[in-house]
């Protein structure tokens, strides 16, 4: 291949120039050899994204010493977990893999006192944690940690680098692989760069999208959408110190960076190198559909982003290759399985499934996501979902609107009618949730709230309902019984767990107020930890009766390694699919409704053979050839 000698070419002389002897020989050849591995596919990505740049070899041979100053500060410790993981394959795949997010200082207070909470973490089963962005950020607003002003600072009143550092030791002592997020489609207007960007410096005005006059921000507009609409109007920001416009898709303050600029691409390489040789095991991809900006399009889900994921990916397998991507693309379901790859993610969130659940929760079908997930949930085996009910984010009611008129519903009503059910304004909702982002002029918005408040505890507990209560719990442990099943990473948010209701308080915070996503950003403290265990409350049971589907989950070794089908059960208030090995199978079957429903058995694949419901211990009993479910039963038929 006339390509591969070019990179092959190319790569002799970068070697030939770049200083190695800070290396042992051994070192030497191990970097050597990752580099021939991963360099054809970096090199082609590079080439077709900055390969028109008069000085795109410079900028090339900038990114060997980054590399190699990367390699070489890696921990001989992380240098074993990297050869290991090179031989034993994913540890995401495992069936004992459980993963949960949370602030720390929400969840701990700070650093030190999160270390205090592992044996917390270990009893619940979790492998995995994503600590929300805790790098430093401006005072204030700061968009809950996503405006970073510095990528190798901990926010001081969390703790430090070094007690990071530490801490990851401890997780994975502990068996508990941490996740930290790169925000690395924009930063914060106080990090350096910006404040260089601010007083005048090109250099440094060349690393974010500055415009002197809004023509060309105006011809962009005109394509773009709006993500936080109740902040401010558009996309751009006018700083006043530099008299410039400058990118800003999310709040004024989070400048978006320049990847038409590759000097961006090697200063945002070393800070992702330095935030993998912390010793985290993933590294979730914030806002990665934004980074690649093209006049006339929409700027999101660009090919050059992709080109860009894949070329950052390399320098990670070079420098680090125990590391692996988690993408947060909230986007149309095509787009999002498309970052998806050994080369680009290997991990990614599952929005399709979270926001057909909710979905099938208010409408008690299970059709559109049937279909959708017919349709969307097969990807590559060598990677895997990361499937979760509720994050920190509000709820986007993202399907393919193709798939929707094909059931007959209209996707922009049903869209507004998802929205009238979460916020409550649905006459006989259950749901408590807030409007996020309502837009005035189209009258979109999305959903905020904690899963339980969604699931309808608040409003039962407010009417003191036992009957209401208790489908409210079976709503929520029926939901997390989908994630912790069928197939990918199950993904708590923390409080979940122990059921936590809406946080009001924030409304009386003025740095909060006027974002509504913190309505279900909820401090876990003792006390709400130890009120679930309170024997007979809904807290309890939620908690429990979670913990007693993990602890099945983590017994089953095809709910790791199996293969996924979605069943149709020709029963639209159903929702069912099967887990298969070459040895074994299960079939699980969800109850969207509060009433009784029946499903043919054969129309599941069930021919009267012998099934155990792994969740009731008990044999399944047919009548007339059908299974019955009460409202809102999980069965795990195997
Ligand atoms: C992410 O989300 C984070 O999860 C948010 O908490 C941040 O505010 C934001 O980026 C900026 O850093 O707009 O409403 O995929 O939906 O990336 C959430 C597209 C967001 C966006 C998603 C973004």
């Amino acid at each position: 291949m006339k390509f591969s000698s070019e990179a092959e070419k190319t790569l002799a002389r970068l070697i030939h120039d770049l200083d190695l002897s800070c290396f042992s020989a051994a070192q030497k050849t191990v970097f050597e050899h990752r580099l021939q591995q991963e360099f054809p596919l970096l090199f082609s990505m590079l080439l077709d994204v900055y390969g028109d740049q008069y000085d795109f070899y410079y900028h090339l041979q900038q990114l060997m010493v980054s590399l190699r100053d990367a390699f070489d500060a890696r921990k001989p410790a992380l240098k074993k977990k990297d050869e290991a993981s090179l031989n034993d394959g994913p540890w995401f795949k495992d069936h004992k893999s459980l993963g949960i997010a949370c602030y720390v200082d929400l969840f701990a207070g700070d650093l030190a006192k999160l270390k205090n909470r592992i044996p917390y973490l270990v009893d619940l089963g979790v492998t995995y944690i994503h600590l929300m962005p805790l790098y430093k950020s401006p005072e204030g607003d700061s968009d809950g940690g996503y405006a970073v002003s510095d990528y190798r600072q901990v926010d001081p009143k969390l703790g430090t680098i070094e007690e990071l550092a530490a801490l990851a030791d401890a997780f994975a002592q502990a068996g508990i692989h941490l996740v930290l997020d790169f925000v690395f489609n924009h930063s914060s207007d106080e990090h350096q760069w910006a404040e260089k960007a601010k007083q005048g410096d090109p250099e440094f005005q060349d690393y974010y999208w500055m415009f002197e006059s809004k023509d060309l921000p105006n011809q962009y507009e005109t394509h773009l959408r709006e993500i936080f609409p109740q902040v401010r109007k558009g996309n751009f920001t006018w700083c006043d110190t530099s008299k410039r416009w400058v990118w800003t898709t999310f709040n004024s303050f989070q400048w978006d960076l320049n990847y038409s600029n590759p000097a961006v691409f090697n200063a945002i390489t070393q800070e992702m190198l330095f935030l993998a040789n912390i010793g985290c095991d993933a590294l979730r991809l914030d806002a990665l559909a934004f980074i690649w900006k093209e006049l006339g399009t929409n700027c999101e889900n660009q090919p050059k982003a992709h080109r860009l994921i894949s070329a950052f990916n390399a320098c990670l397998k070079i420098v680090s290759p125990s590391v692996v991507f988690k993408s947060e693309a909230i986007v149309h379901p095509d787009e999002v399985l498309k970052y998806i790859g050994k080369d680009e993610c290997e991990l990614s969130y599952n929005p399709l499934l979270m926001a057909l659940i909710w979905n099938s929760l208010a409408t008690r079908k299970t059709k559109l996501l049937t279909q959708s997930m017919q349709q969307s949930f097969a990807i590559s085996p060598d990677c895997a979902w990361v499937n979760y009910i509720r994050c920190h984010d509000d709820i986007g009611w993202t399907f393919d609107d193709a798939v929707a008129y094909d059931l007959g519903i209209n996707p922009h009503d049903h869209r507004y009618f998802l929205n009238q059910f979460f916020t409550g304004r649905f006459e006989g909702s259950f749901a408590k949730g807030v409007a996020f982002a309502e837009n005035k002029e189209t009258g979109d918005c999305r959903v905020c709230g904690s899963l339980a408040s969604l699931a309808g505890l608040e409003s039962a507990l407010e009417q003191n309902d036992q009957a209401l209560i208790d489908l409210a719990v079976a709503r929520i442990l029926m939901v997390h019984s989908i994630i912790l099943s069928i197939g990918g990473i199950p993904l708590l948010y923390s409080g979940d767990e122990l059921g936590l209701l809406n946080d009001y308080s924030y409304q009386s915070d003025i740095n909060k107020l006027a974002d509504d996503r913190w309505v279900h950003r909820i401090a876990v403290n003792d006390k709400s930890i130890k009120r679930a265990t309170a024997k007979g409350s809904p807290e309890f049971a939620i908690s429990s009766g979670l913990k007693k589907l993990i602890s099945i989950r983590k017994s089953e070794s095809l709910l790791g390694e199996g293969s996924t089908e979605i069943l149709q059960t020709n029963n639209e208030h159903v929702f069912a699919y099967s887990r298969k090995t070459n040895t074994e199978e299960m079939i699980a079957l969800c109850n969207f409704s509060e009433h009784q429903q029946f499903v043919k058995a054969e129309h599941v694949g069930i021919e009267g053979n012998q099934r155990l419901d792994l969740i009731s211990q008990q044999n399944l009993v047919l009548t007339n050839g059908l299974i019955s479910l009460a409202p809102y039963q999980i069965r795990w038929l195997k």
